[in-house]
């Protein structure tokens, strides 16, 4: 066990910064193994006098360092393994250093490293403290002017701002000088080298400034940039008519690589991708490829407004940036795709990531009070309840007194790092209301449990509704005060007509009882609707009162959620040895007279056909068996797959096209309910229903239709896939992104030795561990994935996870970190598992040389 145990940071300590540093000039000297950067950084004292100037500085050799031009000597300042730190200084001062650093040996991928043989950076959070001393803190905001020096086989030298300069240089080197006007903080620094091509083009902003726009990506791949490249245009528009927000600078720019500890990053005016979430055409990339390329360029460009123009205070506020940016891009996929089907996804998403963490050892608020390593603290509870908090926001104020709230901000805040508090302040001001208890929200782990029942007097005609809510303790938080939570309701008839119009009542308190008046008859509950707060509802409604919502619900989300909730039911009530085989029946029913509804959209109907993921139904059941689970819903996706086979049969024929393909929601909502057909269907491996998906995969002419054949042969478990699965690796093997799907696939195959598979694959020639997007596709999607198979009864899931941390850990420590999740909930399993992923938990805990990351996860996690 480690014995240096590493100091929390805590939000109650903050103090600002005691020196300004109003300028700062780069210059790299790039080089593979031996990089040069010389600092110099303008700085005036604004703290006491006595303060010494303590910078961040890890992993640099230091060369020399001089104040006003003055060398320092050793005993003018003390250099430890994180700071560089000089006291006795004046109060106006230019501080000099020059560094040594090594990209070519950074495996982390964080500050300077280097991929495909190009120089990429990561800041965020503490990166570029690995690249030069600097107060590596959000807070310190300054001027950059850089220049970049490097060979001549590289075609683009890019850094943050405007180009203003660039040039040869001798010994075939060449330079380029960039100067952003706008004060940042040193975590939106970024600096890009190498042999690129780009993708072109132009945008008119509101107020008729031209932008250039410029996405760089690896040679003879720029025609995979268009669809980023027009969702940024579409992104750049919609802030303007949503928020107001008009881009700032002349240039605004992405880059592709394919080395990405995550998804991508919003430096100012430089954009950085990962390939996967960027690159895009119909033969390589699936429908929800594009749907998250869409959504996470606009995601980075909003953070131009939120984050960028106005940043966080320290890393406690990291919601501040995130939850709003989130909420922002989530809006803006809504208008591009369908409010409906998006906030499905959104709330699938929700609930599998957020409302586990919520429920487990590592559960923590929106706004955390400490952290031992701010890395492990981009979770989904900072990003998407961070997103729902703001979503309850302009439900509780309105949409008008909400665009009020956001003008203010950026109109008060711009230019400044500032905090959640300040944020609300906005909002409250700009509407009149108090919003202190609605703060709580952001303080307050643990997702609220409401519930709402209902009486209804046959002869007054009134509706009596009784609200309560709790909320579980979770670590360090042992008693929750209740929160403001907005709850849309509607009622129907029985017959499923409305009977009244949605409305929003607020639970503010432990308990509350509302009457409704002029209830005509007795009425079925709608509420929740639209998921207006994330919390987990249960109300007395009867299985017939769900069937009449899953038939009629005008809100289209509950008449989802109508329908995961009686296929929910049904699953945990065979996986505890009481099957109710009536009500099976009765579902494949009227789960099929949805899909034959012509009003509905065909992507709703392929979100229809996903049973709740096992993942989810763990989480509703304690203790969790994931093997009785798996089995249960397996018996009903067979029923379904029997029952409803003509149906499936014919819609999975109507909705193949052969027209030319378009990334349209419309056409992307066919493919998946085509896709979700050859799914359900795979689970009723009869001769006729493998023939198909033998058929899907040889005339799929895309890779959403091919990867959807192939995922269905898998789960199918017939002999058939193994040739599917040779196949496709022969077609894609020189295509990275392509080949992350073939493991990702296999990863979570479903039959008995699944494990062995996956385990094969890590000894494959394509498996790259260095490469987060591989390990990912093979790693986590078994462990997050394929519960089934890495809850093995001996433990040897869990112990091939433990493996993989501490291997990964030995070079990415953030990659590592986030393969601890599935390990993290093992007092939610049953006992002889729960055992067995503990000592896992301990094994990895106990490891002499863990990185911070892993440690401070895994401790949390044992509890
Ligand atoms: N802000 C970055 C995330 C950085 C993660 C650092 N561990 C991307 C984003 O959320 O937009
Ligand atoms: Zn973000």
């Amino acid at each position: 066990m480690r014995t240096d145990t590493p100091q929390a940071v805590r939000l109650a300590d903050y103090r600002p910064f005691p020196f300004a540093i109003e300028t700062t000039r780069l210059v790299f000297e790039l080089h593979p193994s031996q990089t040069r950067v010389k600092a110099e950084l303008a700085v005036r004292r604004t703290g006491a006098k006595d303060e010494p100037l303590v910078l961040n500085g890890e992993r640099l050799k230091l060369v020399s360092a001089a104040v006003d031009g003055q060398a320092l000597s050793a005993n003018q300042y003390v250099l430890d393994a994180e700071h560089l730190t000089i006291p006795d200084l004046p109060d106006q001062f230019v501080l000099t250093t020059e560094v040594e650093i090594d990209p070519s040996a950074n495996k982390a991928l964080m500050g300077l490293y280097m991929s495909g043989g190009r120089f990429c950076t990561q800041c965020e959070a503490e990166g570029f403290r690995t690249i030069t001393y600097f107060p590596d803190r959000p807070d310190v905001l300054s001027r950059y002017s850089v220049r970049i020096e490097a060979d001549r086989k590289f075609t683009h030298l890019l850094s943050n701002g405007n180009l203003i300069d660039s040039g040869a240089l001798e010994d075939n080197r060449f330079f380029a000088e960039w100067e952003d006007p706008f004060p940042k903080p040193c975590y939106l620094f970024a600096l890009v080298a190498g042999h690129l091509d780009v993708l072109v083009d132009r945008f008119i902003t509101m107020s008729g400034r031209e932008v250039a726009l410029r996405v760089f990506v690896d040679p003879g791949q720029a025609s995979r940039a268009a669809y980023a490249l027009d969702s940024l245009k579409r992104a750049m528009k919609w802030d303007e008519d949503t928020f107001g927000r008009e881009y700032d600078l002349d240039l605004f720019m992405i880059v592709a690589v394919r080395d990405f500890n995550f998804g991508a990053m919003e430096n100012k005016g430089l954009n950085i991708f990962n390939s996967s979430l960027l690159l895009a055409d119909p033969h390589t990339a699936t429908d929800l490829d594009y749907e998250r390329i869409e959504a996470v360029v606009a995601h980075e460009y909003f953070h131009n407004w939120t984050g960028n123009r106005i940043t966080c205070r320290d890393w406690f506020q990291l919601c501040l940036k995130e939850g709003f940016t989130v909420f922002r891009d989530q809006s803006f996929s809504a208008d591009q795709r369908g409010a409906t089907v998006e906030r499905i996804k959104g709330v699938r998403a929700l609930r599998a990531r957020q409302f586990a963490e919520d429920a487990g050892p590592l559960a923590h608020p929106v706004r955390p009070s400490s952290y031992m390593k701010i890395d492990n603290f981009y979770t989904a509870t900072i990003y998407e309840k961070g997103s729902e908090i703001i979503r309850m926001l302009k439900t509780i104020l309105g949409a008008e007194a909400f665009r009020k709230g956001s003008d203010l901000y950026f109109q008060r805040h711009d230019g400044q790092a500032t905090t959640v508090e300040a944020f609300i302040a906005c909002f409250a001001e700009a509407s009149g209301r108090d919003l202190s208890d609605f703060f709580g929200w952001y303080e307050q782990a643990g997702t609220p449990a409401v519930t709402i029942e209902t009486a209804y007097d046959e002869a007054a005609k009134a509706l009596t509704l009784n609200f309560t809510q709790s909320t579980a303790p979770t670590p360090g938080q042992p008693d929750k005060k209740a929160l403001p939570i907005p709850i849309a309701i509607g009622l129907l008839s029985e017959t499923g007509e409305p009977l009244r119009e949605t409305e929003v009542v607020l639970l503010d308190k432990d308990a509350l009882t509302v009457r409704w008046e002029n209830v005509p008859s007795r009425p079925i509950l709608s509420a929740l609707r639209g998921f207006s707060a994330p919390v987990n509802l249960s109300t007395d409604a009867r299985p017939a009162d769900r069937y009449v919502l899953f038939a009629a619900d005008p809100d289209l989300f509950n008449r989802w959620e109508a329908g995961q909730t009686l296929a929910r039911d049904l699953i945990l009530a065979r996986a505890a040895g009481t099957p109710d085989e009536v009500g099976e029946e009765r579902y494949a029913d009227a789960l099929g007279r949805a899909l034959v509804d012509d009003t509905a959209e065909p992507a709703f109907k392929a979100l229809l056909l996903a049973l709740p993921s096992e993942q989810d139904l763990a989480l509703m059941s304690e203790p969790a068996e994931p093997a009785a689970l798996h089995e249960s819903r397996k018996t009903l996706r067979t029923r379904i797959a029997v029952h409803l086979g003509d149906l499936l049969r014919r819609l999975h024929g109507e909705m193949q096209s052969d027209a030319e393909f378009s990334a349209s929601a419309e056409a992307a909502g066919r493919r998946a309910l085509r896709n979700a057909c050859a799914n359900m269907l795979s689970a009723d491996p009869s001769a006729d229903n493998l023939s198909r998906l033998v058929g899907h995969y040889a005339v799929s002419g895309n890779m959403t239709d091919q990867i959807g054949a192939l995922q269905a042969m898998v789960a199918s478990g017939d002999a058939q896939r193994e040739i599917a699965l040779n196949n496709f690796h022969g077609v894609w093997r020189k295509e990275p992104l392509v080949l992350d799907k073939w493991f990702s696939v296999q990863a979570q195959d479903p039959s008995e030795n699944a494990l062995e598979r996956v385990i094969a694959l890590t000894k494959h020639q394509d498996f790259e561990p260095t490469n987060p997007n591989r390990l990912r596709a093979l790693v986590s999607t078994f462990a997050n994935f394929n519960p089934a198979r890495f809850h093995d009864s001996r433990g040897a899931g869990y112990r091939f996870l433990a493996d993989q941390i501490l291997a990964v850990d030995s070079f990415n420590p953030m990659t590592a970190a986030r393969l601890v999740e599935p390990l993290g909930n093992w007092r939610r399993y049953k006992p002889a598992l729960g055992r067995l992923m503990r000592e896992q938990l301990e094994r990895v805990a106990a490891h002499p040389d863990l990185s911070k990351n892993v440690l401070e996860l895994a401790t949390k996690a044992l509890g």
